[in-house]
């Protein structure tokens, strides 16, 4: 990018992708605008953020109308853990199944549609990092709470799951995608953000066929292929009988791209073993820091580090970048 774009500016973008309400995407933009370099090169930059400010204001505007006139209750679910998987798919395709094999949340699964009314989240295990699992109600021609949008661009990742004991399962896989299709949410590879449409978010998407131990899966699968183009990464299963449930684990893992660091009392003899924070991958030791607590971060001096290319506490600046399993000590 021409301009010199700073961390802080690329951590208010992040957020703004995830924003799920106006007033959020104006926050962010705002801080996109205070930290963006006032220098030639950032010149179509700096105005192209001034008009979604103006819409962003506008639409907040809205927002507060549509409040008052009472239209549905929001739906949020605080973030847990390393990350957030939103769970979706049409009626039947074993979304709260696959929660119940992957957690220890017990979602009522039943072999009816619409048994899941409202979001569920359950916390899964990778080792010793844990990612949060949002179950939902299926989405479909006449169904697509309001709250789903704002759901899936606050996640990390989300799950497509297309059912393979049914027919009528793939047809209701590209019903899900034409419904995001009419909003600016849509599902795609990587998360992105589009910066030509003001508001159009990507979330990561991985593709999870269910039912592979019914005798029809197979044909199913391959007509799948056949007819409807995706372009995402594809982990097949059988959430009833655990086959390539531990394979679709570590891939939700892994989408977060995160790094685990452990946190070690400056007075302590060992660190902290027993949970790790998360970053993501290259972010530094001042961001752990942030993790552990605010004023951590506002009064860091220095830390000490153990692990990938440092021995023995090598004193390091705010600025290292931190690597999985590594061993932070943070003096403030
Ligand atoms: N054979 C088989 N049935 C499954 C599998 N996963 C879910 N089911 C069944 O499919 C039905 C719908 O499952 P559920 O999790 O409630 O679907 P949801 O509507 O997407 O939440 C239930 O009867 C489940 O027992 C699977 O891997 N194999
Ligand atoms: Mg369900």
């Amino acid at each position: 990018m021409a301009a010199n774009l700073t961390p802080q500016y690329l951590k208010a973008q992040e957020a703004y992708r995830r924003a799920a309400t106006a007033d959020e995407e104006l926050k962010w933009l705002e801080v996109m605008y205070k930290e963006i370099p006032k220098h030639k090169a950032s010149e179509k930059m700096q105005s192209d953020l001034k008009t979604k400010i103006s819409l962003a204001k506008k639409a907040v505007e809205g927002e507060k109308k549509a409040a008052a006139n009472k239209s549905q209750p929001g739906v949020s679910i605080p973030r847990q853990g390393a990350g957030t998987c939103i769970i979706l798919g049409g009626p039947n395709a074993g979304k709260s199944r696959l929660l119940a094999a992957l957690t220890r949340a017990t979602p009522e699964v039943a072999p009816y549609p619409y048994t899941t009314r409202t979001p569920l989240p359950g916390m899964m295990a990778w080792e010793d990092a844990v990612v949060q699992l949002i179950d939902t109600p299926p989405i479909t021609d006449d169904l697509f709470e309001p709250y789903m949008q704002g759901l899936i661009r606050g996640a990390d990742v989300a799950l497509l799951m297309v059912d393979l004991g049914s027919d009528d399962g793939i047809e209701q896989c590209q019903c899900v995608l034409n419904r995001l299709k009419e909003t600016k949410t849509r599902l795609a590879r990587e998360s992105y953000l589009d910066e030509g449409d003001v508001g159009l978010s990507f979330t990561q998407c991985l593709l999870v066929p269910n039912k592979v131990d019914l005798p029809e899966a197979a044909d199913r699968l391959a007509m799948l292929h056949e007819f409807v183009s995706l372009d995402f990464a594809e982990f097949a299963v059988s959430a009833e009988q655990g086959t390539g449930i531990e394979e679709l684990r570590t891939a939700i893992y892994k989408s977060l791209d995160v790094v685990r660091v452990y946190s070690k009392l400056p007075k302590a003899k060992e660190p902290d073993m027993e949970k790790p924070f998360t970053v993501r991958r290259g972010r530094t030791v001042l961001d752990v820091a942030e993790q552990i607590h605010k004023d951590l971060a506002t009064n860091f001096k220095f830390a000490r580090v153990w692990g990938h290319g440092v021995h023995d506490g090598t004193p390091v600046k705010g600025d290292h970048v931190v690597h999985d399993r590594d061993i932070v000590e943070i003096h403030a």
